[in-house]
């Protein structure tokens, strides 16, 4: 029959993640996952100066869990690292990179920033030599908007000019993760974490069902891809934002038949709990506990599985993911998605890292809530009575959001959006809220019953004049069309060579693209001209249910903005604000429509021209 040793199968190998971390970082020991085969009872063995502790094998014999203290001098490159076991010995393909420098990079995002979020599926396609990779055939297919399309990050680079002409300064792109090879199968399941009718195939061109949270999608481009997109954007002043999914997987990731410890996720494929969707149990002092474990540990669309982030070891594996990204590329800010089903305690450990490591760094919480009271009680910077401060920077405005949409696209009071500020009370820091429009999970602001170009225009104005740091959902400024999901994601017109229209050039764009476009390009000038647009305090003037006014005022500095959401002309008086206008003999409309107003005792008059905006300086 032979010694043990000749009946133990040699060790492999096939990876370990991270695959490479730096000395001096302020995550040492790394705790490192190694994936191969016949590891069980593995010693990891290091070079002189180098540690291993805590080993820990599953129960299948292939994957390792293992600590690796790295000493602050060690040379970089390879590191010589070696799974052991009585059959053999396998290396390990780990190595040490020399950290990024700061200047110019993890620069976080402020007030002073606009965000512009894409999906590269379907913003431009760079590199039509990705567009059926090996590994995934047959899953692009432009006529199905649930398939891959062939936009990528080299088409994002392409375009970086693009978005620095329209004048936004930081991107946001959802997530880069490598996702499944195949069509998706499972019976509900789509693309777009909605439920469709069983059986329409559908791919994840969205990127958020990861199977590889090391990877980047094969379709997308690969990791130098991508750290070129975030040189050539910090190149020409552009921030980059990484979209990442702490909460679950993709359904075909490998760890929901083999995962590294027992409690990795929150129950099994066969047994778990459905995420009901109830994110306000999180924010209740008092929830059924029932509906507390369901909201946190259940299964979103009652299939992608739910990571636990009460196993230490997952939560280990979710800090050190999003600080490899970080190291890797150096980007600017993370947005968190699904923010509410993890537990706060794991925010509050998860940001606190991110800082310690990248102090400037912004990050963006995804909460879907049109009550400022649950939107708000996500935000960091205090304790919440669960003894938690999340530590999440700023969130999505989506009451601001519900209100733009209902005032102006759906004609309701303009008093909606005075009343939607009036519950700034219940924010730790409101004025960083990241505004929007419109995004990739909502209708496009045009496909409202009510939606004029008037009326986009006229939003824009307030997103881009009101406190927040503005988002622009991609096609936005150009007035693109589209229902819910996946309809609200068509392809930017001019992204592929065969469009029959480019609407990246002036040359291209229709008439009605074009207006939208110069509009949105003029008030982001002004955004940037006049620092009280980004930094000042918001002073409400006047509101009736057809004209809102305000001023955005600092210490040196003020602007008034006034908009008309009817049909007919409206009449203004306004009394001013601000010790820069207390003199003025006259207001200058910059936006242009009203040119010079005259100005009596501290206050002006105005007519507003039907759905128009102003917005005035000295
Ligand atoms: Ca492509
Ligand atoms: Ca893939
Ligand atoms: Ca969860």
């Amino acid at each position: 029959m032979g010694t043990f040793a000749a009946l133990a199968a040699p060790p492999t190998v096939t990876r370990v993640e991270p695959p490479n971390w730096w000395p001096g970082h302020t995550v040492n020991p790394v705790r490192l996952l190694v994936s191969g085969a016949n590891l069980a009872n593995a010693r990891v063995e290091a070079p002189p100066g180098f540690t291993t502790a805590n080993v820990r094998v599953n129960d299948t014999g292939t994957l390792v869990l293992v600590d690796l203290r790295i000493p602050a001098a060690a040379r970089l490159g390879p590191v010589p690292l070696r799974v052991a076991t009585a059959g053999g010995a396998a290396e390990v393909p780990f190595s040490l990179s020399q950290p990024l420098r700061q200047k110019g990079r993890f620069a976080g995002f402020s007030t002073d920033d606009v965000l512009y979020l894409l999906m590269p599926d379907r913003f431009a396609n760079g590199n039509p030599g990705n567009d059926d990779p090996p590994v995934s055939r047959g899953l692009l297919d432009r006529s199905k908007p649930r398939h891959y399309h062939g936009g990528d990050l080299q088409g994002v680079i392409d375009r970086l000019p693009y978005l620095r002409d329209l004048g936004v300064t930081a991107v946001w792109t959802t997530p880069w993760y490598d996702n499944v090879n195949h069509l998706n199968q499972l019976e509900k399941y789509t693309a777009d974490n909605q439920r469709s009718p069983a059986g329409v195939p559908s791919t994840d061109y969205h990127g958020y069902g990861a199977v590889n949270f090391y990877g980047v999608e094969e379709h997308f481009g690969d990791l130098t891809t991508l750290r070129r997109l975030v040189d050539r954007a910090h190149a020409v002043g552009l921030k980059v934002v990484q979209d990442q999914v702490a909460n679950h997987t993709g359904p075909y990731h490998s760890w929901t038949t083999n995962s590294p410890t027992p409690t990795w996720y929150n129950g099994t494929v066969a047994n778990h709990l459905e995420n009901t969707w109830q994110t306000w149990t999180i924010a209740d002092p008092n929830p059924p506990a029932d509906k507390l474990k369901s909201t946190l540990d259940g299964w979103f669309i009652n299939l992608l599985p739910d990571l636990n982030q009460n196993d230490p070891e997952t939560a280990a594996y979710l800090i050190q993911n999003s600080l490899w990204w970080l190291g890797v590329t150096g980007l600017d800010a993370v947005r968190q998605d699904t923010l509410p089903y993890v537990p706060r305690s794991h925010w509050s450990r998860w940001t606190a890292a991110l800082k310690r490591e990248c102090p400037r760094l912004t990050i963006l919480g995804e909460m879907w809530d049109g009550n400022p009271k649950l939107v708000s009680f996500f935000q960091g910077g205090r304790k919440a009575f669960d003894g938690v401060d999340s530590g999440i920077d700023t969130l999505f405005d989506f009451p601001l959001h519900y209100a733009i949409r209902d005032v102006f696209a759906k004609g309701q009071p303009m008093t909606r959006l005075s009343q939607t500020l009036a519950a700034d009370t219940n924010y730790v820091n409101p004025r960083v809220l990241v505004t929007f429009l419109g995004l990739h999970d909502t209708a496009r602001f045009m496909n409202e019953p009510g939606a004029t170009v008037d009326g986009l225009k006229l939003a824009f104005t307030c997103l881009l004049t009101t406190r927040g740091t503005p988002l622009i959902y991609y096609g936005d400024e150009i007035a693109m069309r589209g229902g819910g999901d996946p309809d609200n994601r068509r392809d930017f017109p001019g992204g592929w060579k065969e469009d029959p229209h480019n609407a990246f050039k002036k040359s291209g764009r229709t008439a009605e693209e074009d207006a939208v476009y110069a509009h949105v390009k003029k008030v982001l000038s002004l955004r940037r001209k006049l620092e009280p647009l980004r930094r000042g305090k918001l002073v409400e003037l006047a509101v009736t249910d057809a004209t809102y006014a305000f001023a955005r005022v600092t210490a040196r500095q003020s602007v008034i903005v006034a908009l008309n959401n009817s049909a007919r002309p409206q009449s203004l008086e306004l009394a001013f604000s601000g010790a820069d206008l207390a003199s003025a003999k006259s207001l200058t409309d910059r936006l242009g429509g009203l040119g010079r107003l005259q100005v009596q005792v501290g206050s002006v008059k105005l007519v507003l021209p039907p759905r128009s905006a102003a917005v005035l300086t000295r």
